[in-house]
């Protein structure tokens, strides 16, 4: 047999991996590496990196105990190549081949990488998806516009997830109009599953501290799960204590609660410590057991059987200048503060926070306070997705460009989203108790105190009403634009512009 490299990366640490599934244990060498290259394309948060090696060191251990000749770098050792291909280079010529198994990663700029080595390669397709990017081509040929909720349909009936023979359980496809409900005043569940760091951890973290302390975000304490059994471990908790009211909150946000009924299992998908079909199969078996009503368990699976896979499908179709894309020509810089927190704006200021101490933030919180501040500001989209490719533990290019780049920020000109996702305070003080303790007023639509949301909202639709005014899900928003009088508006565009000329000079 010809000896082989296989390589498994940082966000591939599956038992059913391709590349693995087609190794040789008996001649085939396994590499891995902790390499700056990746450790340092963008400058991630402390805890992303510190996941990520764990994750390497116990995944290559267990392979090793497994029977499989395993070459693993540390980032700490002399001879480090620096980069995967350096790596795969390396142990090419230590190993005497030349011919090297992978599976596709997630990244353009990695895929690009491997294939301009002087090496063989045989890069498989990631199977790790519900979907294979063939079906989601072949939904998408032809379609005048990509809907989520089309694919996820799909989605369903190749699955079976939640159906009732050729029907959608309960009749519906979708529950979401039971998902929005306002935040609550008591949360019934202490947040997801905290782990106790093992040696293991402990060494990353004194690593990872000594190389990357300075980054945005911190470290320690550190609580995330760093294998298999703990990733399944934190799934049925989840499944146990949130689940039943996933749906209700979903979209909730507290000052004093960061993860409500969320899940926090993002960060195990995407880098293979759980399966989609696994997770989602987890939470219909609660639905059917009477432990989860319909509306969370079909909320949940749509994330992930819908939307997760989706977005992989709009990645990798566009192709590689899609997180480059700029659609409304937004050219403002990133604002300081989502590197410190340093506002009055409380919601941001919560949400920045919150980031930097957790290397998480849900949903709402990056859609509808981060990323709806950024696009009524008009700030660079590209800049906005580099921001959240750093500072989210979950965050890899196949699944963060598309929704920050596509759904928060319409970069992509609508090819995610039907319309803008702005929205002003009112929104925010809707599905949050972050107003009440506010410097800024809600209720101000102009002035001193107005809330920026507010000012700014209009300020957006005003500045791209030549794209939006015709749109069906904005024409009403349109009307009651033209039905304030002049003097309001030049009133409310006057402070919007006042806004936006203090930002970046004062604190806001
Ligand atoms: P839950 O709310 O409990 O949802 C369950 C699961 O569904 C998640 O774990 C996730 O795997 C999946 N899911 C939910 N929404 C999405 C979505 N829109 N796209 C893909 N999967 C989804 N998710 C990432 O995994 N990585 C990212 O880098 C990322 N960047 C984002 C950037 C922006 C601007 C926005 C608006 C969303 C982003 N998301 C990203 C989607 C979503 O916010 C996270 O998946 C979610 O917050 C993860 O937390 P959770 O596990 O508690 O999710
Ligand atoms: C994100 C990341 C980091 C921080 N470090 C490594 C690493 O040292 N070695 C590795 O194999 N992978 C790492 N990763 C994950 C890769 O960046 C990821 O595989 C690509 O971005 C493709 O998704
Ligand atoms: Fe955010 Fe405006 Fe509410 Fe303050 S008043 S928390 S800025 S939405």
């Amino acid at each position: 047999m010809v000896k082989r490299l296989v390589l498994v990366l940082g966000d591939q640490v599956s038992d059913s991996l391709s590349a693995l599934q087609k190794a040789d244990k008996e001649s085939d060498v396994i590499v891995m590496g902790e390499v700056s290259d990746e450790a340092t394309y963008v400058q991630h948060h402390p805890k992303k990196i510190a996941f990520i090696f764990a994750a390497m060191r116990k995944f290559a251990a267990r392979l090793r105990d497994d029977g499989w000749d395993v070459r693993y770098t540390r980032l700490d050792e002399s001879d480090n190549a620096g980069s995967i291909p350096g790596e795969l280079l390396r142990r090419a010529d230590e190993t005497g081949t030349s011919e090297v198994i992978a599976t596709q990663p997630g990244e353009w700029r990695l895929i690009q990488a491997l294939e301009d080595m002087p090496l063989k390669l045989t890069m498989l397709p990631d199977t790790r998806f519900i979907s294979t990017q063939a079906e989601f081509d072949s939904w998408a040929d032809g379609r005048k516009t990509l809907r989520m909720e089309y694919f996820y349909r799909e989605m369903r009936r190749k699955t079976g997830l939640l159906m009732d023979g050729d029907e959608p359980e309960g009749g519906q496809w979708n529950y979401d109009a039971e998902n929005r409900k306002p935040a609550p005043d008591d949360i019934a569940f202490s947040g997801p599953m905290q782990f106790t760091p093992d040696d293991t951890v402990n060494d990353v973290l004194d690593l990872v501290e000594a190389r990357f302390g300075n980054s945005f975000g911190t470290l320690r304490p550190f609580s995330f799960g760093t294998d298999q059994t703990q990733a399944r471990r934190a799934l049925t908790h989840f499944i146990t204590y949130a689940l039943p009211r996933f749906g209700d909150y979903q979209d909730a946000m507290l000052n004093d609660n960061r993860f409500l009924y969320h899940a926090l299992v993002s960060p195990y998908l995407n880098v293979g410590l759980l399966d989609p079909m696994e997770v989602c199969r987890a939470a219909e078996a609660a639905y059917y057991e009477g432990h989860a009503p319909l509306n969370a368990v079909e909320g949940f699976i749509r994330q992930i059987l819908g939307w997760r896979e989706y977005v992989r499908g709009i990645y990798f179709r566009e192709g590689p200048d899609y997180p480059r894309r700029n659609a409304l020509n937004h050219q403002r810089g990133l604002p300081d503060f989502y590197w410190s927190g340093d506002t009055d704006m409380n919601c941001l200021s919560k949400a920045i926070t919150q980031t930097a101490e957790e290397a998480y933030a849900h949903h709402i919180q990056r859609l509808m306070v981060t990323g709806n501040f950024a696009l009524l500001a008009g700030v660079n989209p590209h800049e906005v997705h580099e921001w959240y490719l750093r500072v989210y533990i979950d965050a890899f290019e196949w699944v963060e460009a598309p929704n920050t780049v596509g759904m928060s920020q319409f970069a992509d000109g609508g090819i995610i989203a039907s319309k803008p996702y702005v929205s002003s305070g009112a929104y925010i003080n809707r599905m949050s108790d972050y107003c009440k303790s506010c410097r800024y007023k809600v209720q101000d639509k102009t002035g001193e105190d107005a809330c920026p949301f507010n000012v700014l909202y209009w300020k957006f639709l005003d500045r791209h009403a030549d794209r939006f005014r015709d749109n069906n899900r904005m024409n009403r928003i349109y009307a009651n634009w033209s039905r304030m009088d002049d003097d309001r508006k030049a009133a409310i565009l006057a402070d919007a512009d006042a806004f936006l000329d203090k930002l970046g000079r004062e604190r806001v």
